[in-house]
């Protein structure tokens, strides 16, 4: 039985070893984890303990409801964040859209339990006939169950649609770097001083690119993250099957396979290739479906 009682506390930002946890009362402390707790990241809800000087320590870990992770360079899965329940899929025209990006961040948000929002940032940026092609590229989102947004940071109304929909979630923006993440940030907390990235031709990515994971909390309950920009969100991790299961309209088209292990590369009677080739299954979808599944296995005879 427990015979201490540690008070409990929010992990609201990771700089690698050192956290910052704010307890009940709303105080944030400067804390470090004890080794065995392994990685403590944003979001986790932790047990921690006052030092006679010094950092706090962070005793024990919460049991997490959820968790989003990513293979670090050796390939080895590190937790991003905890306890998220949305995921929500940043992308805009600058510096453009990537699908592959979406899907995987879907895949890995489905594998994690988590509910994925697609939206697309800098409304304000598109002509009609761009605001077209993004109209038609959410539509296929949508038509497979995903909530999709189109919105813009740069100002409050045309960021409702999003702003509306946060409460009573937490929810973690994600994406390529200068789509904007931190900036839908700050046009919620107005009086928060959050880093935004002045977007450079060159490399697309900011002079103030976000470099922590960091938690703030919502007014009308639930909370919103930041994260870091990325490149790719790789998800070599999963098996062929598990990739399968993490594009929806696939899996539930797979029934209909004449193999139960059909891999829908280049098996007969492939009921998710009929699907693509009848239209009812986004081209484009499909096609990073089969990039990814290559990537798992390069030797394969259909790459
Ligand atoms: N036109 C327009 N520009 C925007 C909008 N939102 C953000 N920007 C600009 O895009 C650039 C990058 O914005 P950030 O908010 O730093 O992007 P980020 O996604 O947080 O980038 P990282 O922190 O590097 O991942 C900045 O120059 C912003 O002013 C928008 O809705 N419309
Ligand atoms: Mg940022
Ligand atoms: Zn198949």
């Amino acid at each position: 039985m427990k015979t201490t009682e540690n008070p409990t506390g929010r992990v609201i930002a990771n700089h690698g070893a050192r956290l910052l946890v704010r307890d009940a009362e709303g105080h944030i402390h400067r804390c470090v984890a004890l080794k065995k707790l392994g990685l403590v990241v944003t979001g986790d809800a932790v047990e921690w303990q006052p030092q006679a000087s010094g950092d706090a320590r962070v005793t024990q870990l919460l049991p997490r409801q959820s968790l989003l992770q990513r293979p670090d360079r050796r390939g080895k899965l590190k937790p991003v964040a905890a306890n998220l329940t949305r995921l929500v899929i940043v992308s805009a025209p600058e510096p453009g859209i990537d699908t592959l990006l979406i899907d995987q961040y879907i895949a890995a948000a489905e594998h994690a339990n988590i509910e994925a929002l697609i939206a697309v940032n800098k409304h304000d940026l598109l002509d009609a006939a761009q605001q077209d092609d993004v109209d038609a590229l959410l539509n296929v989102y949508r038509s497979i169950g995903y909530e999709t947004q189109c919105v813009s940071a740069r100002s409050t109304s045309a960021l409702a649609p999003l702003a509306d929909t946060l409460s009573n979630h937490i929810s973690i923006l994600v994406g390529q770097s200068g789509v904007g993440k931190s900036s839908i940030v700050q046009q919620l907390f107005p009086d928060l001083d959050i880093q935004i990235g002045a977007l450079s031709a060159a490399s697309g990515s900011g002079a103030h690119t976000t470099t922590v994971t960091s938690w703030y909390d919502l007014p009308s309950g639930g909370a919103l993250i930041d994260s870091p920009g990325v490149r790719q969100f790789a998800i070599d991790y999963l098996g062929p099957a598990e990739l399968a299961v993490g594009f929806r309209e696939i899996r539930e088209t797979a029934v209909g396979c004449r193999f139960n292990n059909c891999t829908h590369l280049h098996e007969p009677n492939c009921a998710v290739r009929a699907a693509v080739d009848a239209k009812h299954i986004s081209a484009e979808r499909y096609a990073n479906y089969c990039k990814l599944m290559r990537e798992l296995n390069p030797a394969h005879p259909s790459s």
